[in-house]
């Protein structure tokens, strides 16, 4: 890959991998362009595809998880160079396809498409250095990867609006009290947090891991009724897992679950 770095860890007594992509654009900040996100993609699917990974972080460098999309690559381009090639939905939802829980480990600027990939990540881990924004408004746009919707899903609409509108960041703090970030950590603590993370959840069963993904994710897109009923389904499903009967033997027999991931 030219724009990202990839790296394996973990996996000691054959427990899962944590895939850690790093994104690699230092003179850009890690502005977004085409190549990057073909990369991206590329990346993602061939972790979600490899049976020894539990789990994949996605991070950036100290100054920038990724500073928007690639505004120069952007500048020129008129309505149907965007409409015709499906600008942005060609290669940037490639993510939600992830089965495999992907976390977000966010340094200094989290900004415009930047914000939106962390917010397309199941949940972010920041350092205190980080920076959220979708300042799009003032280069005469507006978000276009999401960021209208899933922004005031995760913050609310009053703080949605101040930050699209205004076109201000937030600090990590800030997001931490607004329900963006899940943990706000030192920055030099940042991968060893987003490691560890990954570690505990590629200790559990995959089963449960990706269902009960794929269930919160439905939080999202359906009614209280119908996810109910949808999780309902996956979790009676849970019991013609091997997992399922080793995690109960192991608890009652007080004795470290040896999970098969099937
Ligand atoms: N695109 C292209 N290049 C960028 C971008 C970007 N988004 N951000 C930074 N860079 C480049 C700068 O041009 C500069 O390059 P050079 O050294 O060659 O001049 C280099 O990165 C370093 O940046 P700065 O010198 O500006 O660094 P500062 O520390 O002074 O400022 C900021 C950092 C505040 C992050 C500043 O760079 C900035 O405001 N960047 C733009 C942020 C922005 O507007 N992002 C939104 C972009 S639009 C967008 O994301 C739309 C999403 C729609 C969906 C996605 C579709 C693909």
């Amino acid at each position: 890959f030219e724009n990202l770095m990839t790296a394996l860890h973990g996996g000691e007594d054959g427990a899962l991998k944590t895939a850690v992509i790093t994104l690699h654009r230092p003179k850009a900040l890690n502005a977004l362009n085409d190549p990057l996100m073909d990369e991206l993609g590329e990346a993602l699917l061939a972790f979600d595809a490899d049976d020894s990974v539990g789990c994949i972080i996605l991070t950036g460098s100290e100054r920038a998880f990724a500073a928007g999309a690639d505004i120069a690559a952007m500048a020129k381009r008129e309505f149907m160079d965007v409409y015709r090639t499906q600008f942005i939905t060609r290669n940037w939802e490639t993510i939600r396809k992830v089965r495999k829980p992907v976390i977000a480990a966010v340094a200094g600027f989290a900004l415009g498409g930047g914000c939106e990939l962390a917010m397309m990540c199941d949940f972010i881990i920041a350092a205190d250095s980080a920076k959220f924004g979708q300042p799009e408004i003032k280069i005469g746009i507006m978000p276009g990867a999401g960021g209208t919707q899933r922004l005031p899903r995760a913050i609310g609409k009053s703080k949605a609006m101040d930050l699209i509108l205004t076109g201000r960041m937030m600090d990590a703090q800030e997001a931490e009290r607004a329900g963006l970030v899940s943990r706000v950590v030192p920055a030099e603590k940042l991968m060893e947090e987003a490691l560890a993370a990954a570690a505990v959840i590629c200790g559990f069963g995959l089963p449960s891991v990706l269902m009960a993904k794929d269930c919160v994710n439905r939080a999202f897109e359906t009614t209280l009724t119908e996810g109910i009923a949808y999780e309902r389904g996956l979790f009676h499903s849970m019991f013609a897992t091997e997992d399922q009967k080793e995690g109960m033997d192991a608890f009652l027999t007080k004795r470290k679950a040896n999970f098969k991931h099937r």
